[in-house]
């Protein structure tokens, strides 16, 4: 399984360092790297690092084990600005990103109601 298959799987951290390792790349450039393009990519950690999840479709609720810890977010998406939401099932506030747009950590990017947006990721939809 290559790293990109990985990377989709949402196998995790261990298996992306791992294959960073191999390749022998800087770990967060590899990171943002590895997100295929068409796929919205997010990491738990800043700056594309720690557990990894991605995927080129939408998905209503990112699987327990990723939800509600993105901190890093990549839109490599190839048609379509995006949104990811606070609530499973596409609900609650919502934050905006254009196609290729990157954020190395949310924890710098305000909520409206107070905090920050980092680790509040449970779903994501393109086109909207
Ligand atoms: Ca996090």
């Amino acid at each position: 399984m290559s790293i990109t298959k990985k990377f989709i799987a949402g196998l995790g951290g261990a298996a992306l360092l791992a294959g960073i390792t191999l390749v022998g790349a800087a770990p967060a450039q590899a990171a943002i790297g590895d997100c295929p393009s068409g796929s919205f990519c997010f990491t738990a950690d800043a700056d594309f690092t720690g557990d990894a999840f991605g995927s080129p479709n939408n998905v209503s609720s990112v699987p327990a084990d990723r939800d509600n810890r993105a901190t890093a977010v990549y839109n490599h998406g190839t048609q379509c600005s995006l949104r990811f939401y606070q609530l499973s099932g596409y609900g609650g506030r919502s934050y905006p990103m254009n196609k290729g747009d990157a954020v190395g950590n949310l924890a710098t990017k305000a909520y409206p109601d107070g905090g920050t947006w980092n680790d509040r990721l449970s779903g994501f939809k393109f086109c909207v």
